[in-house]
């Protein structure tokens, strides 16, 4: 209550109201070493309920984390450890970023699930190298978002029996007493997920808690939610159990008067050293690591070329041999001659890498046979079995991204999941936390414009690739053929960030490319036709309106003009190259320029200018074949070839407004 009161900002009643079910998880149960925050077999700990962040940091401090009481005393100011919402920051025991409610709950599913994965396989008989819960408090917004309801459902299926969540049922959010817009009977709700339910729990009550917890951990088959009954803002004898509690600043009577009612006579940030010691979990926390690393030793010389690959697996590292699985799965798509589907080539691609990547969980929110994201030798996550590497996600789009940010936070395995890109949008804002985290998720989009046909607009993306490009740290590709397929799996494999590969249900024919344009995919955008001499005219264009652009720009250059196709899968990628290749590619002297691409325009005024071209698409699409759809709105050869006769008439080199 003293940092929010200090900042003058903040949320001091969920810290206050879960204060006694913090204390009874974190100094005793909870398996951590303030030491070392990234012990790989730690229990995760999520705070679903970021607001209360406060909580978090209190915890951590008293815990013995490097964080000092300088920092608690900067809440929320500019250039502090201790954010507004907790930022994902492993080296300090903020597991992830929380604040967009619910999201951190379903995060908490993907930890849990990359648990009982990678248990099922590293353990092997007299070794649980893998064993830890994952932990979650929520509060009522939690539960009310209905990301809680896909993520809960998902781990009740699945089972998963070390995830225990701690609800922090105060019956308050902001509007005030939630009794007028959320009376749902959690307990029923949550077993018929198939979960074990601890209802009416004094969270008050430390002994209650304690008992609770117990009960909990017993529980291996089930996840567990604990609906604990707190008292928002306990302790403020004026406000407590009031939504005045939950936003802002007690105020400095009301800070005074809780002092007085709790019976804590100290000053603002100063703990007094009995208390700390009491709190310090630092020698217990290196006791249990160095046991587990004693056990580990064991493990090792019994099971060594499994302890390898587990701390491979859990640094992060990609297989010693995938530089050359990489190569082997692009050279196989530079050798393909018929004409494919991304989303099929991308399944070929799988074929050779999968395999070689035993890191790999793939998945589709009930698209695979769509989405092409199983390949040879996959095998489901049943509920019985969880050895196999993908997951039936069911229809959950939000829930599979925000499960996937938890696999990927977890370590040791790295999650793709599948869907439409017209429903990215029901994802997105697992989609944006995971860029800002910078978590290496990687979503496979398909059925990517009005190509895809007869399911009409409903399903037909449009502002979609503008606005995932619009979102920092994302990167997009939109290949045009098996080559570009590969190379995008490779960058996105590589990169530590979410990339999302966006991808055809039509079949592309694959282009010609020397070893150099092939080499120079990577760098997101490259010359796949070039001229003689200075180009009069350059097009852009990605995925599936390269092959519009390639008969064009042919029969242009046959004819003594001078046109340049440039291929530009990412955008992203292509604008972090150096200015020389940059330069190599878009020559600034150009500025007729034409971009082709079948979605919004807007990403593409950057890259023409002002005096160039975009033939996009401004409107909602419509049902019909494909084949119809292209035509209809314009995308065709002869359209492409009309917007160049229109750029080449315009006279060369206007300086750019
Ligand atoms: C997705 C999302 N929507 C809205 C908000 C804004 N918000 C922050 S806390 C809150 C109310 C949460 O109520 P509850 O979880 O009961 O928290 P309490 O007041 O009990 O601390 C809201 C609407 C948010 N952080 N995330
Ligand atoms: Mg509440």
């Amino acid at each position: 209550m003293d940092a929010v009161q200090r900042a003058n900002s903040g949320h001091p009643g969920a810290p206050m109201g879960m204060a006694d079910i913090a204390e009874v998880l974190w100094n005793g149960v909870l398996k951590h070493n303030p030491g070392n925050p990234q012990w790989v077999d730690r229990d995760r700990f999520v705070l679903s309920n970021g607001h209360a962040s406060m909580l978090l940091y209190s915890l951590l401090y008293l815990c013995g984390y490097p964080l000092g009481i300088e920092e608690i005393r900067n809440f929320r100011q500019l250039g502090s450890r201790t954010a507004g919402h907790p930022e994902h920051e492993p080296a300090l025991g903020i597991e992830t970023t929380t604040g967009p409610l619910g999201q951190g709950l379903a995060n908490a599913v993907g930890m849990a699930l990359a648990e009982k994965m990678l248990a099922a396989q590293f353990n092997r008989p007299g070794f649980q190298i893998v064993d830890h819960h994952t932990y979650v408090f929520v509060g009522d917004g939690c539960l009310m978002e209905g990301i809680s309801h896909e993520a809960c459902s998902l781990a009740g299926t699945f089972r998963l029996g070390k995830l225990i969540v701690f609800y922090d049922e105060n019956g308050i959010s902001i509007d005030g007493k939630v009794d007028g817009w959320f009376r749902d009977d959690t307990a029923k709700r949550f077993e018929a997920y198939g979960w074990q339910v601890l209802a009416e729990v004094d969270g008050n009550d430390s002994d209650a808690v304690a008992a609770a917890l117990t009960a909990a951990r017993a529980q291996t088959q089930r996840p567990t939610i604990i609906c604990c009954r707190t008292v928002i803002g306990w302790g403020a004898p004026n406000k407590q159990g009031t939504k005045a509690t939950h936003g802002e600043a007690l105020g400095v009577e009301e800070v005074a008067a809780t002092r007085k009612a709790i019976g804590w006579p100290y000053e603002p940030f100063s703990i007094p050293d009995e208390v700390r010691a009491g709190w310090d979990q630092r020698r217990r926390g290196a006791a249990a690591e160095s046991a587990w690393r004693e056990f580990f030793l064991r493990y090792r010389d019994a099971h060594p070329e499994l302890a390898r690959e587990f701390d491979r697996r859990m640094r992060g590292d990609l297989p010693q041999n995938w530089a050359s699985t990489a190569a082997a799965a692009i050279a196989a798509m530079a050798k393909e001659t018929a004409a494919k589907a991304t989303r099929q080539s991308s399944q070929a691609v799988l074929d050779v890498i999968g395999p070689a990547l035993p890191e790999f969980v793939g998945g589709s929110a009930d698209l695979t046979g769509s989405n092409n994201t199983n390949f040879k030798g996959v095998r489901a996550l049943t509920p019985e079995d969880a050895s196999g590497n993908y997951i039936h996600y069911g229809v959950r789009e939000f829930g599979m991204t925000a499960a996937m940010n938890g696999m990927a936070l977890h370590g040791g395995l790295i999650p793709y999941g599948g869907t439409f890109l017209v429903f990215s949008d029901y994802a997105r804002n697992a989609v944006r936390l995971a860029s800002l985290m910078k978590v290496r998720v990687i979503l496979v989009y398909t059925h990517d414009s009005i190509g895809l046909g007869e399911d009409g607009p409903t399903h037909q993306p449009v502002e979609h690739l503008t606005s995932l490009r619009a979102m920092p740290n994302m990167t997009l590709w939109r290949p045009c053929d098996g080559v570009e397929t590969a190379v995008s799996w490779a960058a996105a494999l590589e990169r530590h960030g979410p990339t999302a590969l966006v991808l055809t249900r039509q079949a592309l024919p694959p282009q010609p490319r020397t070893p150099q344009q092939q080499a120079d995919v990577r760098r997101g955008g490259y010359v796949l036709i070039d001229c003689a001499g200075t180009p009069e005219c350059l097009v852009l264009a990605t995925g599936s309106e390269v092959p519009l652009a390639v008969p064009a720009v042919n029969a242009l250059n046959s004819s003594g003009r001078r046109i340049r196709l440039v291929s530009m899968p990412c955008t992203e990628i292509f604008a972090a190259q150096d200015e020389a290749y940059r330069e190599s590619v878009l020559p600034r002297a150009v500025t007729r320029r034409l971009a082709v691409e079948a979605g919004a325009p807007l990403s593409w005024w950057q890259y023409v200018g002002t005096e160039g071209r975009v033939l996009g698409l401004d409107r909602f699409g419509a049902s019909g074949k494909g084949s119809d759809l292209f035509p209809h709105f314009g995308f065709t050869v002869d359209n492409v070839t009309r917007e160049l006769a229109e750029l080449l008439r315009q006279p060369e080199g206007l300086p750019q407004r």
